[in-house]
């Protein structure tokens, strides 16, 4: 069992970029450690966020502004976070969530080019001094990852933006890790899946002194 506090811990990248895969394999990580935790995600995460997730990604005649959808995001993260992660945190459970506050960076500010400071004076409202403990990149070519994603089925509204918007998405995503190398770690998501686990289950593994290999 860890001694460690609750970690908060953000998986990103951009689509396909193999998140929700690796995070089953990174829950098995604290599984084996006997590492309590809860799994979630943004935007959503709590039923009235998920109403809000469902606005967002759906497709409808009058789609939000950029400014509305970046508003629709903290409205979500602050919910999220006030009845969810905190308690959770709080109460000594770790939180794993696919997708945080970069992601706003990166797609809101990266891909719809909103000014940064907005987004920043938005986290700080929602947010106050809380951040990740530990946010996971992978980072993989835009194409590769379109094409993963593609193979799912239909495309989401944000899903269904052209090349460029994702090109400066995952720049933004590059951006961010190089300005935060203390909590950041990008992992190349271009190889197998297998190797993309190994290479996390490494880096976990020596950040958190863990003893206990999932496989
Ligand atoms: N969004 C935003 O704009 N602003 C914000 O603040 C937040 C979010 C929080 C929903 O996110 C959308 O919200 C998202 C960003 C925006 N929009 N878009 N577009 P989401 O996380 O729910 O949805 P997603 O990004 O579309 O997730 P995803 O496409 O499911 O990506 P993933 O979780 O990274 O991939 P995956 O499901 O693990 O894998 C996709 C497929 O690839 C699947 O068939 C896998 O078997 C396969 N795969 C995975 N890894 C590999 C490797 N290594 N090799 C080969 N194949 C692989």
């Amino acid at each position: 069992m860890s001694t460690l506090k609750a970690q908060f811990i953000t998986l990103e990248g951009v689509e396909g970029a193999g998140k929700s895969t690796q995070k089953e394999a990174l829950c098995r990580l604290l599984d084996a450690n006997g590492i309590t935790y809860i799994e979630t995600r943004e935007p959503g995460g709590t039923p009235y966020a998920e109403s809000i997730r469902e606005l967002l990604l759906s497709h409808a005649d009058d789609a939000p502004s950029a400014k509305t959808e970046l508003l629709l995001m903290f409205a979500a993260r602050a919910q999220h976070l006030e009845t969810k992660i905190l308690p959770a945190l709080e109460s000594g459970v770790w939180v794993v969530c696919d997708r945080f506050t970069d992601a706003t960076y990166a797609y809101q500010g990266g891909g719809r080019q909103l000014p940064v400071d907005w987004i920043k004076t938005l986290e700080t409202l929602v947010q106050g001094m809380q951040r990740p403990d530990l946010t996971l990149i992978f980072d993989v070519p835009v194409e590769i990852g379109l094409a993963r994603a593609g193979r799912r089925g239909a495309l989401d509204r944000i899903e269904s933006e052209d090349i460029a918007f994702f090109e400066r998405v995952r720049a933004m995503y590059q951006q961010i890790a190089s300005q935060n190398t203390d909590r950041v770690v990008t992992l190349d998501a271009s190889a197998d899946v297998d190797t993309v686990t190994e290479t996390m289950i490494t880096v976990l593994m020596e950040r958190w002194n863990l003893s206990c290999h999932p496989g």
